[in-house]
């Protein structure tokens, strides 16, 4: 499917090495159908920042007010900044890697928005402004791009795992806890947030049968980015994904991802028939990444630049800008607090990663097992033995004096 891991950049082992990015690019395009547009994806705020009609997702976002379309908005500038941020954090080094999410703002504050405190979110390495809504304080979303941690977070003060990589797993993940809420009788619900490359993959799919046949309280959420690195949709998909889901008996939406009224819509809408015993939904936010797939990644290699153009037209805070001059609601004011917040966001967002202290090295064998295991306690000593052969780094008395609340704040995660 794709060509790139996203930790390296490098040439996945097996892949073809004979022909170019460019010419692959340029077979690909040859052989998948026109990449679905956004024209048949429902809408209720247009690129123009105009409400257009939808009596399907009109009920389900008759709460939004100007006050809470502007508390949208503060959200997505507020992500945009702090994207911005983990981008520069990377390019200077103190990050390894990072996934950035420009563009994709509407999809994931809408529908992060409209879920309750406790429904629980399975997401991919890609929802930072999922874990920011859910509560994920600014060293959460870089300590594992750092390097220091498997997570970010404690998943149970959150209510949200731990990002995972592997493409699609999490659905399994989610299912599995919907199945556990079924069985408690509580009415929350389980969220599993992937990309359109993620649909291919088996788990995705073994998902959905499980999800269909048990009626569980799920939401499969796509954000169809157009691309799986550097593979546009349309190879994979010759209809619409949201088209997949009703063939294993789950109703399905399309929305226009880029349009966060209508994602919170769709969202609301799915969250009602799940805590009602409604099962499943699928949600297909149809939206663009604007950016490299990672900083790993150089999308002018395979990438039409006519087609950014054409989605920086369909930018989803600009259309909400648009709506709340409107409604009279974008006073300088409001717009200041804004850019303050984001500013006093990203601020802090650098100050608490550059502070970050590096785990001890031996702490990375801590939390293998639950259980002591003899093998993993030999590679631990190989490994303590072999590292004595270097004199240790500038700090390192301070981090291993620090590895001990490090290794319980990871602890934290259970
Ligand atoms: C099981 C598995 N296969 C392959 C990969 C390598 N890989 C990393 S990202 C990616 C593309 C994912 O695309 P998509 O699901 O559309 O999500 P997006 O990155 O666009 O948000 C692939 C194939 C992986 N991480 N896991």
């Amino acid at each position: 499917m794709a060509d790139q891991n996203p930790e390296s950049g490098s040439t996945e082992p097996g892949s073809p090495a004979a022909s170019s990015p460019e010419q692959d690019a340029a077979t690909r395009a040859d052989t998948a159908p026109a990449i679905a547009d956004d024209e048949t994806a429902a809408r209720l705020l247009n690129a123009a920042g105009e409400r257009v009609p939808n009596a399907e997702l009109e009920p389900w976002a008759s709460e939004l007010d100007a006050e809470a379309i502007g508390g949208l908005y503060r959200d997505m500038v507020v992500v945009r900044r702090l994207d911005a941020e983990g981008i520069a954090l990377q390019r200077q080094g103190q990050l390894g890697l990072w996934p950035p999410l420009l563009g994709q703002e509407a999809a994931q504050i809408g529908s992060a928005r409209a879920l309750r405190a406790d429904d629980f979110v399975f997401s991919s390495y890609r929802e930072m402004a999922v874990a920011w809504v859910r509560g994920a304080r600014p060293e959460g979303l870089t300590r594992a791009w750092r390097g220091i941690s498997a997570s970010g977070w404690d998943p149970f003060t959150v209510n949200m795992a731990p990002m995972q990589v592997i493409i699609g797993a999490q659905s399994l993940h989610a299912t599995g806890y919907a199945l556990g809420i079924q069985n408690d009788g509580a009415d929350a619900v389980a969220v599993a947030y992937f990309g359109d490359g993620a649909t291919s993959e088996g788990d995705v799919n073994e998902a959905m049968v499980f999800a269909a046949s048990f009626q569980a309280p799920v939401i499969f959420f796509c954000q169809n980015n157009h691309w799986a690195i550097s593979e546009p949709v349309g190879l994979q998909a010759h209809r619409a994904i949201s088209d997949r889901a009703p063939g294993f008996g789950i109703p399905s939406m399309r929305v226009d991802g880029n349009d966060v009224l209508a994602v919170f819509a769709a969202m609301r809408s799915a969250l009602d028939r799940a805590r009602n015993g409604g099962g499943p939904t699928f949600i297909e936010a149809v939206t663009y990444r604007m950016g490299p797939h990672t900083t790993a990644d150089d999308p002018t290699r395979y990438r039409d630049p006519a087609e950014l153009e054409l989605w920086a037209g369909r930018d989803p805070i600009r259309r909400v800008e648009a709506l709340l001059r409107g409604m009279g609601a974008f006073t300088p004011e409001f717009e200041q607090q804004v850019a303050d917040a984001a500013d006093t966001a990203a601020a802090e967002l650098r100050a608490v990663t550059i502070a970050l202290k590096d785990p001890a090295p031996l702490s990375v064998f801590d939390h293998v097992y639950a259980e002591p295991h003899t093998a993993l306690e030999r590679e631990r000593e190989q490994y303590r033995v072999y590292l004595e052969q270097f004199e240790p780094p500038e700090g390192a008395v301070q981090a291993a004096d620090d590895a001990e609340s490090t290794s319980a704040d990871n602890g934290g995660a259970r």
